[in-house]
């Protein structure tokens, strides 16, 4: 569960059956997630890495020891179903000890506890710019690929058929196909309980190994659009995924609902209206953008504050860049929504005029909450903020 104030607001808008879809996950690795840095609470964390500039680094240097150094990132995957999983990360270098190598493997165990799972592992084996990237259930011969950053690795699996492929993406940013294995099958029985798994290791002697982890996800692809943790409801933890999807920008193309290839706050507005059936601004996502979500964000103490990136749906970060400002007051006031009870067939678009007079009279009333910030107890109280 998510923190206690959105638990009692938890409002489902729409159910329908769940045959166990993987549940959903996208951690962005920014640091300011309520657990310890990260958004998910069951994160298994056997590494001392860290949050830097928006990125999880994980960093293992062997010197006269002959064992091998490892870092894990582990979390337990309810359901079952099918999935892609996409790890973007930078500046992953590796040096292998004496007569070892050291790697990194992204994988999905498949039927725990016997652990069997189809992933990637790369390595540092050849010699100058590349690594080997290896299939790691088909036990393929490894494919050369080029060191870059950023890089993206995706797993992507169709429990239908128990096909799977494993890919390598030397560069995200540009529209190069990745680098595939062929198809596989993953033939021993898919369990209800699966693992996500990664582990970095410097491998013996006078190994290391470095990274900078930018963002992952583990999304279903057999539950209903914008249903991105496949618990079989639209609730504020699907929106919040949402909007965290937003502020990466480059991320998996469920988040682009409104199919125009761009993952941005017009896919924020779909989920909310098209989806949720609600307003831009409804923070409690109860069906109505009213002085009760105006409260609710004020509250949070986090409007034009001088904390970059922390805010989210329910804090008032309505259009995704991750702060609560004017820009998200002047979203929620265009959408039009505001004291309209709930969504109609009705709509009007709203002058300039009254969006300015809005957002004079909603500044008026409610800036003084920013005071609030500087009540630490209230803000740990409020969102558990660390
Ligand atoms: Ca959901
Ligand atoms: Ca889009
Ligand atoms: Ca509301
Ligand atoms: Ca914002």
């Amino acid at each position: 569960m998510k923190n206690l104030a959105t638990s009692i607001l938890f409002v489902l808008f729409v159910t329908y059956p769940s045959f166990g879809s993987v549940s959903g996950i996208l951690e962005d690795f920014f640091g300011v997630g309520e657990h310890g840095g990260f958004h998910d609470p069951d994160w298994i964390v056997t590494s001392d890495g860290e949050f830097q500039n928006g990125t999880y680094v994980i960093e293992n240097i062997n010197g006269d020891s002959n064992i091998d150094q490892s870092d894990f990132l582990e979390r337990i995957i309810d359901g079952k179903g099918s999935f892609r999983s996409i790890l973007e990360l930078r500046a992953l270098r590796m040096r292998g000890g004496e007569h070892t190598v050291s790697g990194l493997t992204f994988s999905h165990r498949l039927s725990s506890p016997n652990n069997g799972g189809v992933g990637i592992f790369l390595d540092n084996e050849r010699p100058d710019d590349q690594w080997s990237f290896w299939d790691t259930h088909a036990f393929t011969l490894p494919k050369p690929v080029p060191i870059e950053s950023p890089l993206r690795l995706i797993i992507e699996f169709d429990v239908t058929s128990s096909l799977y492929t494993v890919a390598y993406d030397n560069d995200p940013r540009d529209d190069i196909a990745p680098i595939r294995h062929d198809e596989s099958m993953y033939r021993p029985d898919v369990s209800e309980f699966q693992e996500f798994f990664l582990r970095v290791v410097a491998g013996g002697r006078r190994a290391s190994v470095y990274a900078e982890l930018d963002y992952l996800s583990i999304l279903p692809l057999d539950a209903a659009p914008g249903d991105f943790s496949g618990d079989g409801v639209l609730d504020l933890d699907d929106l919040e995924m949402m909007t965290r999807a937003t502020r990466i920008g480059r991320v998996d193309s469920l988040f682009d609902l409104d199919g125009d290839t761009h993952v941005d706050a017009n896919d924020i507005a779909y989920w909310v209206r098209e989806l949720g059936n609600s307003y831009i601004g409804d923070a409690n996502l109860d069906g109505e953008f009213n002085s009760s979500d105006l409260v609710l964000v004020f509250n949070a103490g986090e409007y034009e504050d001088d904390v970059s990136g922390a805010s989210i749906w329910y804090s008032g970060d309505w259009n995704g860049d991750g702060d609560f400002t004017t820009a998200d007051l002047v979203f929620a006031f265009q959408d039009a929504g505001y004291e309209m009870g709930p969504r109609s067939e009705i709509q009007f678009v709203p002058e300039p005029t009254f969006i300015h007079v809005s957002l004079l009279f909603v500044v008026g009333l409610f800036g003084n909450y920013r005071r609030r910030k500087s009540d630490p107890s209230l803000r740990c109280r409020s969102f558990g903020w660390h």
